[in-house]
């Protein structure tokens, strides 16, 4: 009796350890819809009275994750008042140019190496030409490629 206790609590234990491992699912098509978000921030002036402060821009969501082998599905679109643009270097992905107020770009690929890997606004600030604003270089976000 003592022996089949035992060996019932070892399978019950194989059964829980298997049920919480890792999946080792077969590689899926992920889709994701990214845009360009924008906080306004306010603040007392010195008159006592809230103002607008600054304006911070950054994708939304900022974090993308996926497993290797994954296709990648990504729809991005631009709601600002100036151009930008989408891009993942380290991947060779980019939208080029999108147009203010609903300029959009859809793109895929297959995450084939495990990483973390940064995505940006490609589009520098240019002030009189309405391309990107100040704040250029915190429009960052990464992409999560978690290994199998
Ligand atoms: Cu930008």
């Amino acid at each position: 009796m003592r022996n089949f206790l035992l060996l019932a609590s070892l399978a019950l234990l194989a059964v829980l350890v298997a049920a919480c491992a890792p999946a080792t699912s077969a590689p899926k098509t992920q889709s994701f819809e990214l845009f360009m978000g924008e906080q306004i921030t306010i603040a007392e002036s010195e008159t006592g009275e809230d103002e607008e402060v600054g304006e911070f821009h950054r994708w939304e969501p900022p974090v993308l994750v996926v497993n290797k082998g994954d296709t990648i599905v990504i729809h991005v679109t631009n709601p600002r008042k100036n151009v930008h643009g989408f891009a993942i270097p380290d991947y060779g992905v980019n939208t080029g140019p999108l147009e203010p107020r609903g300029g959009e770009e859809t793109v895929q690929f297959v995450a084939d190496r495990a990483g973390v890997f940064k995505f940006a606004c490609n589009q520098p600030w240019d002030g009189e030409a309405g391309i990107c604003n100040i704040d250029h270089d915190f429009m960052v976000g990464y992409l999560l490629v978690l290994d199998r």
